[in-house]
């Protein structure tokens, strides 16, 4: 069955003109959460079509697995080295092209692979645009060493900032701890808004335990909204 029966019309059409981007010869990084997922698909599918030569780098495990089951050439990152495009899904997207990610679990991988690239381009459906960054959940990566001592750290840091109480809670997967592909523990921060993204990923970094945060700035150069009439807008 095609994907156009199955999939989001609006993921879908962003998907594709993601995409159309690829050339021939190039060290792609694929993404991870389900647009991203629609994307491989469709690499995959253009690659049998046109005999495209690529070197995949993955996000997460999930995509490695889907990828490699779809015949795309998967190896390491470190195998690739510096990559020419990275194509990811998002939680959120501003009109400054920050992002929220990590909703998958993915953003450690993510980030790395991003910044391995020249150029990282978000594909979304148009639910994902927001005026400020903040309603969907902040995931945190945490080492599960000191993970509570580094929850109070968290929190204070938010308090610093006046940001004020907010729900720190640890990411579950069912009953259990949700444990990502690195072997750590997500915190999702609710703060509703983030009126200073810049000034709350500088005070994140900076907390010992914390691993990574899903807030990425100044990474995305293209942002692909898909519509449901499988038209696109570009930011
Ligand atoms: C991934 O894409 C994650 O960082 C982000 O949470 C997710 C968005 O998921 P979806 O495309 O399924 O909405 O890159």
């Amino acid at each position: 069955m095609s994907q156009e029966t199955q999939v989001d019309p609006a993921k879908l059409a962003a998907a594709r003109a993601a995409v159309a981007l690829v050339e021939t010869g190039m060290k792609l990084g694929l993404g991870t959460g389900s647009t991203a997922s629609i994307m491989v698909r469709e690499l995959a599918a253009r690659v049998r079509a046109e005999g495209l030569a690529l070197r995949c780098a993955a996000t997460s495990q999930a995509t490695a697995d889907l990828a490699a089951s779809l015949g795309l050439r998967v190896e390491s990152l470190d195998e690739i080295g510096w990559l020419d495009l990275t194509i990811d899904g998002a939680d959120e997207v501003d009109a400054d092209l920050h992002l929220i990610k990590g909703g998958g679990g993915a953003h450690l991988r993510e980030k790395i692979v991003a910044a391995a690239s020249n150029r990282m381009v978000v594909i979304a459906d148009p639910g994902k645009m927001v005026e400020q960054l903040g309603a969907f959940p902040l995931p945190v990566e945490v080492l599960a060493f000191g993970f509570e001592t580094t929850r109070v750290l968290i929190r204070r840091a938010l308090e610093a900032l006046e940001l004020g109480e907010c729900d720190v809670l640890q990411r579950l997967r069912g009953s259990e701890p949700w444990i990502t592909d690195e072997g750590n523990l997500i915190l999702d921060l609710h703060l509703g808004c983030i009126p200073d993204p810049v000034l709350l990923a500088r005070a994140l970094a900076a907390i010992p335990g914390v691993v990574e945060h899903g807030l990425f700035l100044g990474m995305c150069s293209l942002a692909i909204i898909g519509r449901e009439d499988g038209t696109v807008v570009e930011l």
